[in-house]
């Protein structure tokens, strides 16, 4: 990359300055009572459809179909065959969540309309948030998350690291397969109607998705955000949304306890948190082997997640997840002051290291388009 690349000729190759103010992430710094988290309110939903065009309504959404005692499902089935991927190497950053904003700015509370237009602090995806909350425990990946004010609301859109798009272009043959049996699994197990059966015959195509668009507050920040759900309960008595929707994963069945214990200690914590967020209270897992067949499903509760890991020495909390993202948010509020979407500011942290910024005017890290400054300008 270029990290001179806006700024005059004269001054390239001279890296943007760090500006003074760190966040450390050390988890220590977080270990305090619970912050207010509110119950999420599902304030709206959009479908994207097989060449990802948008939607308003929740035609994507699917209805979860309880396996059979001893499934026989081959996640590898149809690999090679019946599988269209989505092209990763575009970036969409806030698009999607934009359109859905404009087309439903109405439905939006307004308590202070003269200087916030959507009465929120944040807009961002579920899946950012995710990030931070993990970032007291993460030892591998570092992120880079790009942050501006419009009309008084923080946007905030992930920027993929130097290592992250390295890894995404080498991945092996076997990891991009590995890829696929997630989305195989959701076919399996989801059904197009509330009476309808799985079609593990059709084609997965990853362009598809529904999303929740979500309203909370975490401390004292107003958040607005989507994240992709997998499917809901079939039962019309199932609780409203997002009570009634399902998160659905695959990991590797689990034979030693080494690997009950990383379990715990890595994927419970990503799975928690991604589901704690919107308020998704049951994550179903397909647990399978080495070449890709489900051995069992087996249901977790969201809420008791947290208990079902106090066993295993020096585990992640939930208090200081939530605790570095209060925090981490507050130190952007502190930061983001100036309202123009052309001004970007840069959050980046490594493992093992504070968060920092730099700060980006008229740069390739712009990321709101001008068809949503027109749109909530006129
Ligand atoms: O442009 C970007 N930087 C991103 C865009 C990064 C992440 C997501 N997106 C968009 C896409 O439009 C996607 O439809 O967000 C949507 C999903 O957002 P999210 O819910 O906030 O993301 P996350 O919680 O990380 O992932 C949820 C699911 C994943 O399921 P698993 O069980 O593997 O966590 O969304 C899928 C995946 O199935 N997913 C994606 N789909 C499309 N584009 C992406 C992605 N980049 N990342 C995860
Ligand atoms: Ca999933």
């Amino acid at each position: 990359s270029d990290p001179g690349g806006d700024l005059p000729s004269d001054k390239r190759h001279r890296p943007p300055p760090a500006e003074g103010r760190t966040l450390s992430a050390d988890r220590r710094l977080y270990e305090r009572h619970f912050p207010l988290y509110k119950q999420p309110l599902e304030v709206g939903c959009f479908s994207l459809d097989a060449r990802r065009n948008f939607f308003n309504d929740h035609r994507q959404l699917r209805y979860y179909v309880e396996p059979r005692r001893s499934p026989d499902f081959n996640l590898r089935d149809g690999y090679t065959s019946r599988f269209i991927k989505r092209d990763d190497g575009v970036k969409e950053k806030l698009d999607h969540m934009l359109r859905w904003i404009l087309e439903n700015r109405h439905k939006m509370q307004n308590s202070n309309s003269s200087s916030c237009a959507l009465g929120v602090d944040f807009v961002t995806w579920r899946g950012h948030l995710t990030k931070v909350l993990t970032t007291p425990y993460e030892t591998q990946e570092g992120w880079m998350m790009a942050a501006c004010k419009f009309r008084g609301s923080i946007y905030i859109s992930e920027v993929e690291t130097e290592q992250a798009r390295e890894n995404r272009e080498t991945r092996s043959e076997r990891q991009e397969e590995m890829m696929y049996w997630g989305y195989k699994f959701e076919q399996y197990t989801c059904a197009d109607g509330a009476d309808g059966t799985p079609d593990p015959g059709g084609v997965v195509n990853t362009n598809e998705a529904f999303c929740t668009v979500v309203q909370t507050r975490l401390a004292d920040h107003k958040l607005l955000f989507s994240g992709e759900v997998d499917c809901r309960l079939k039962d019309p008595d199932a609780p409203p949304a997002p009570g009634c929707y399902v998160e659905l994963k695959t990991s590797a069945e689990i034979c030693t306890p080494k690997q009950r214990s990383n379990f715990h200690r890595y994927k419970l914590l990503k799975w928690w948190a991604q589901s704690f967020l919107p308020g998704v209270p049951q994550i179903i897992a397909g647990f399978r082997d080495h070449d890709g067949i489900v051995v069992s499903v087996e249901t977790f509760q969201t809420s008791k997640i947290s208990q079902m890991i106090k066993n295993e020495y020096n585990c992640w909390k939930p208090t200081v997840c939530m605790n570095f993202c209060s925090d981490f948010l507050t130190f952007v509020k502190s930061i983001v002051k100036e309202d123009d979407p052309r001004l970007v500011y840069l959050f980046s942290w490594d493992p093992r290291r504070d968060v920092t910024y730099t700060v980006h005017r008229d740069s390739t890290h712009t990321f709101i388009p001008d068809w949503y400054i027109k749109d909530m300008t006129s």
